[in-house]
C-alpha cells in the first residue's frame, strides 16, 4: 500500500512544551524503515509548518481558546494533506503532536467520504467546549468540534459545518472526563467504552459492539485517531495528561488488532507522545510498536 507519512510539531493545543519534537524523534528510531520493511511505498511528507505564537499573545484571539489562529491554520493545511492523500490513494499517518491536530486530519477524511466514522482511543473525551473546557486547551475540544459542537472556529475549520455524525463516533479507552463532556456524551447518545466497561466485559466485547454498530450505520470508512495516553502510565508515560489504570498491552493490541482487520481503517493518527517526559525512550518505542503492528496488517 502507499503511506503518506505527515508529521504536525503542533504543541499549542495542549500548551506544554516537548510533544513538538515527537515527529522527529520517531523518525530518528526508524520510522520509515519499519513501515517499508512490510513492503509499503512510503512517503515521509515532512513537518507540516506551526507558525511561532508568543506566550503573551495565547488568549489574543479568543479569551476561552488558547493559541486559536494557529490551530485553525495548521489544521486547515493538514485536512487539504489528508484529503489529498486519500485521493492520490495512500493511507496517511499523522505523527503528532497534540490531539488538536484531529480537527484537521479528520476534516481531510470526511471529506473524502460521506459514510464515514471517527475511533478515538484516549484516556479523555475531547468533547469539551470553549465554554466547558477548564483549560482553554484546544487538544481537549477537538473530538467535539468534529461533531459540531463548541465555537464556529473551531466547527468551521476547512468546511463550514460539522465534520462527522456524533452516532459515527466511538469513544474508547476514556477514564477522566469532565462534567460538561458528560453531559454532551448522553445528550448525543454518543458511543463510549470507558475502561470500566473494557474491563467488566472485556476487549473483544468492545469490538464487537463497536463492528455491529459500523454495520448497522452503514460505515465503511474509519478514521482512526489513537492518543497515547490511552496506554497505562506504565506502557507509556511521555505523555503530558497521564491518567492511571490505562489499557495494557494486551488489550491495547486486542482493540485495534481486530478493528484494522475490519480493512473499514483509512487514515491514522499518533499524537500526544511528548519526548521531554519519556522515560528510557519508553514510549517512542512503544510509538513505534504501535506503527510496526499497523502497517503490518495495511
Ligand atoms: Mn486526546
Amino acid at each position: 500500500m502507499k503511506i503518506n507519512v505527515i508529521g504536525v510539531p503542533l504543541n499549542l493545543g495542549c500548551d506544554r512544551l516537548g510533544v513538538e519534537k515527537a515527529p522527529n524523534k520517531i523518525r530518528e528510531l526508524g520510522l520509515m524503515k519499519t513501515i517499508r520493511g512490510y513492503g509499503h511505498r512510503a512517503f515521509d511528507l515532512g513537518n507540516l509548518y506551526v507558525p511561532p505564537v508568543l506566550e503573551k499573545d495565547k488568549y489574543s484571539k479568543h479569551a476561552r481558546m488558547k493559541y486559536l489562529d494557529a490551530i485553525v491554520e495548521v489544521n486547515n493545511n493538514l485536512a487539504e494533506l489528508v484529503y489529498d492523500t486519500l485521493k492520490g490513494g495512500a493511507f496517511p499517518i499523522v505523527l503528532g503532536g497534540d490531539h488538536a491536530l484531529g480537527l484537521g486530519s479528520a476534516s481531510g477524511v470526511g471529506k473524502s467520504y460521506d459514510d464515514f466514522g471517527i475511533i478515538w482511543l484516549d484516556a479523555h473525551g475531547d468533547i469539551n467546549t470553549s465554554e466547558t473546557s477548564p483549560s482553554g486547551n484546544i487538544h481537549g475540544m477537538a473530538l467535539g468540534a468534529l461533531m459540531g459542537k463548541g465555537s464556529d472556529e473551531l466547527v468551521n475549520i476547512y468546511a463550514p459545518g460539522n465534520k462527522v455524525d456524533p452516532r459515527n463516533v466511538f469513544l474508547v479507552g476514556t477514564r477522566s472526563l469532565d462534567d460538561g463532556e458528560v453531559e454532551l456524551i448522553a445528550k448525543e447518545n454518543i458511543s463510549i467504552y470507558p475502561m470500566t466497561v473494557i474491563r467488566e466485559k472485556g476487549v473483544a466485547f468492545v469490538v464487537e459492539d463497536i463492528k455491529h454498530k459500523l454495520k448497522e450505520r452503514k460505515i465503511r470508512n474509519i478514521h482512526f485517531s489513537i492518543d497515547v495516553d490511552s496506554l497505562d502510565p506504565a506502557l507509556a508515560p511521555g505523555t503530558g495528561t497521564k491518567v492511571p489504570d490505562g489499557l495494557t498491552r494486551d488489550e491495547f493490541y486486542g482493540f485495534i488488532d481486530p478493528i484494522l482487520d475490519t480493512n473499514l481503517i483509512k487514515s491514522l493518527d499518533l499524537v500526544e507522545y511528548n519526548p521531554d517526559l519519556d522515560e528510557d525512550d519508553k514510549t517512542a518505542q512503544m510509538v513505534l510498536d504501535i506503527i510496526d503492528h499497523i502497517t503490518a496488517r495495511l
